[in-house]
């Protein structure tokens, strides 16, 4: 059974509108392989969750296939408040979960361009998509770039590589080539935190060339000094202006909270490191948070840790995003 009301919002101190608010009462409206077990109607979403299964490049631990279905199990287990919000999830708003990428396509370009297709066909107005292995990022790029002009972009990369090789094994299109082709497509910044496996060749890359900016694991998690290089990120988010996409390599966590990635690094970002970027980067004024993947989620069948902590991950990308709605409503 779920209920309406109505809550009053004042737009520009002039126009009064009504949301409609939907409360959902009965756990019987649980709708299984929805993201949060959330019931649809036909209407226009607020935020779509794009589900993609892909991983052709992975070049250690695999398995991030099965990323996408086993996070939307997770999210069965996952909080609907949030201390953001004014109602519990989905608070009056409409969140879909899509058809999973069909997986078409024979070669690595065919299955990148069927992803870019498929997120630009339903990317509409909040895509978070899930991934499958993080080398999807330039063909998320690609459909985004239909949105807005790339040069104009910023990509906040959450990551423990920087993903800034030429090639690797001399494949350009590898997930270790990620940033450096959505560079390639245009985008105009990278801001990466996180970082503590990378080349020379990527260090260098880093600090020849004013697009990249990045904050090493070592640097924000230090004992001495950490905290003002912490802080310093914070501002960074908290000042930019423009669109900005937020791409979640899980990681860029710790192992501990994802032991199953596709490729576990120690020294790595607290969980509440994450949520607080993703918080601030939502609250950033002169920002637009125009959508989000979250990727490498490669299930852990023996405890559930890693796709948990995406789906609290992807709960908190989506709280965020719609606080910040509210917030510009009124
Ligand atoms: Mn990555």
């Amino acid at each position: 059974m779920a209920i309406f009301t109505y809550s009053t919002l004042t737009l520009c101190g002039f126009v009064t509108v009504k949301r409609l608010i939907l409360r959902v009462w009965n756990v019987t409206d649980f709708v299984e392989g929805n993201f949060l077990g959330l019931p649809e109607d036909e209407g226009e979403p607020d935020v779509i969750i794009l589900p993609v299964p892909y991983e052709l490049t992975s070049s250690y631990g695999q398995g991030s296939i099965e990323g996408p279905k086993a996070t939307i199990a997770a999210s069965s287990q996952v909080e609907l408040y949030d201390a953001l919000l004014p109602e519990d999830l989905p608070c009056g708003f409409r969140i879909r979960t899509a058809e999973p990428w069909d997986g078409e396509g024979g070669t690595l370009q065919e299955q990148l361009a069927g992803i870019s297709e498929y997120i630009s066909r339903q990317m509409s107005p909040f895509p978070v998509v899930l991934g499958g292995e993080h080398g999807m990022l330039p063909a998320i790029m690609k459909a985004v770039g239909e949105k807005v002009e790339l040069n104009q972009l910023t990509i906040v990369q959450i990551d423990a590589h920087a993903d800034l090789r030429e090639e690797l094994e001399g494949d350009a299109f590898s997930h270790a080539c990620a940033a450096r082709r959505a560079l390639d497509l245009g985008v105009g910044n990278i801001l990466q935190i996180g970082i503590r496996a990378f080349s020379r060749e990527e260090a260098e890359f880093t600090a020849n060339d004013d697009r990249v900016q990045s904050w090493l694991a070592r640097d924000i998690l230090n004992p001495c000094g950490g905290e003002v290089a912490w802080n310093n990120w914070l501002d960074t988010l908290s000042n930019l202006s423009g669109p900005i996409w937020l791409t979640l390599d899980m990681d860029g966590l710790d192992p501990s909270y994802v032991p199953t990635t596709g490729t576990p690094v120690p020294g790595g970002l607290a969980f509440w490191q994450v949520v607080e970027t993703i918080e601030t980067l939502a609250a950033a004024t002169n920002a637009t948070w125009v959508g989000a993947d979250v990727n490498e989620i490669v299930p852990d069948s023996n405890n559930n840790v890693t796709q948990f902590t995406a789906a609290m991950l992807v709960t908190k990308i989506v709280s965020a995003h719609l606080a910040r709605r509210l917030r510009d409503e009124k």
